[in-house]
């Protein structure tokens, strides 16, 4: 069975696949995985190269590739899915790329349903490297998952033992926010703010300022550039202003 679904995602055009049995996922942040889906067994993780678009100094074309990405993987979920059912009788559920996610005070939109790192590692996908990234052997850093998840039992499949990351600290150097200094952790509100100048928090500062001002104020406010991104950013969705930790890893290059 693996064999047939691992022949039927490459031929979609992903790069790489891993099965991880749902009992050798453990990610302590992250919702216990039989809450999500209770017959759970099994977790088939999909790995897809970047292109080459987030290596550009501009931000709309880096963060295009990385929807055209995110794109492509939201229909192999799809179908890979629909292949466990109609092939298996199985039932099937599919994790995104990144959002939707449990947007809360209590998880500051930091923390996803399944934790793709961690369904990566059990997969035999890669390891961690300096940069918190899982590093692929064959592709390296510059790597995204995607997972279906199913209540098929299939067993995982062998870790990756080697060491990866060369610990040449470049990511940590290349962060322009130090996001990455302390080892094993990433700082993730430095993080956010550099990577996600449009997020929710410079929504809520912007309409915090709007109620007070004067018309004229108003009207010279919507003249400015910062608003114009952010009317972007509210049909879009997420985007991505910083690719440093990944694009300056040599792993893979
Ligand atoms: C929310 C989110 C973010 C948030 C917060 C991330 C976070 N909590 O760590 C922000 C906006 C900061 C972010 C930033 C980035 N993200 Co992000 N993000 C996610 C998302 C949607 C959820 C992450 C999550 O659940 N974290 C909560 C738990 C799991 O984290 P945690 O346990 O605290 O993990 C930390 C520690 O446990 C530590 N750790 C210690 N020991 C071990 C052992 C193992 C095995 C693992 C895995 C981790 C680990 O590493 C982690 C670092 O803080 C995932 C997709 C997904 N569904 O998984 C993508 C994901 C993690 N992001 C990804 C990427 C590429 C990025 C960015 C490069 C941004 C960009 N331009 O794309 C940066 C990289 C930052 C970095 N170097 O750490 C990729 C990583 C791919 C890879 N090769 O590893 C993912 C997997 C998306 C995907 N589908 O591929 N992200």
């Amino acid at each position: 069975m693996k064999e047939r679904i691992r022949e039927y995602v490459l031929g979609m055009g992903v790069d790489g696949v891993g099965f991880a049995s749902a009992d050798d996922y453990q990610s302590p942040r992250s919702p216990r995985i039989e809450t999500i889906f209770p017959e759970v067994k099994s977790i088939v993780v999909m790995a897809y190269k970047e292109l080459s678009s987030c290596n550009s100094d501009n931000m709309q074309i880096a963060m295009n590739g990385r929807l055209d990405l995110m794109e492509f993987s939201r229909s192999c979920n799809y179908r890979l899915a629909r292949f466990l059912e109609k092939e298996f009788n199985a039932m099937a559920m599919t994790v995104p790329i990144s959002y939707p996610l449990d947007m809360s005070q209590k998880t500051m939109g930091s923390v996803g349903d399944v934790s793709l790192r961690h369904a990566a590692v059990a997969a035999g996908l890669g390891v961690l490297g300096r940069h918190n990234l899982v590093i692929h052997p064959q592709f390296g850093t510059r790597v995204l998952f995607s997972a279906v998840l199913s209540d098929q039992s299939l067993s995982s499949d062998p870790l990756v033992m080697n060491e990866l990351c060369i610990q040449c600290n470049i990511c940590v150097d290349s962060c322009p926010v130090g996001a990455l200094d302390e080892e094993g952790k990433t700082d993730i509100l430095k993080c956010i703010r550099k990577t996600q100048p449009y997020g929710i928090g410079s929504h809520i500062q912007f309409w915090n300022r709007f109620v007070d001002l004067s018309p004229e104020e108003k009207k010279k406010l919507f003249k400015d550039d910062h608003y114009w991104r952010l009317y972007q950013s509210a049909f879009i969705g997420l985007q991505y202003f910083c690719f440093n930790c990944e694009k300056t890893c040599p792993v893979g290059k």
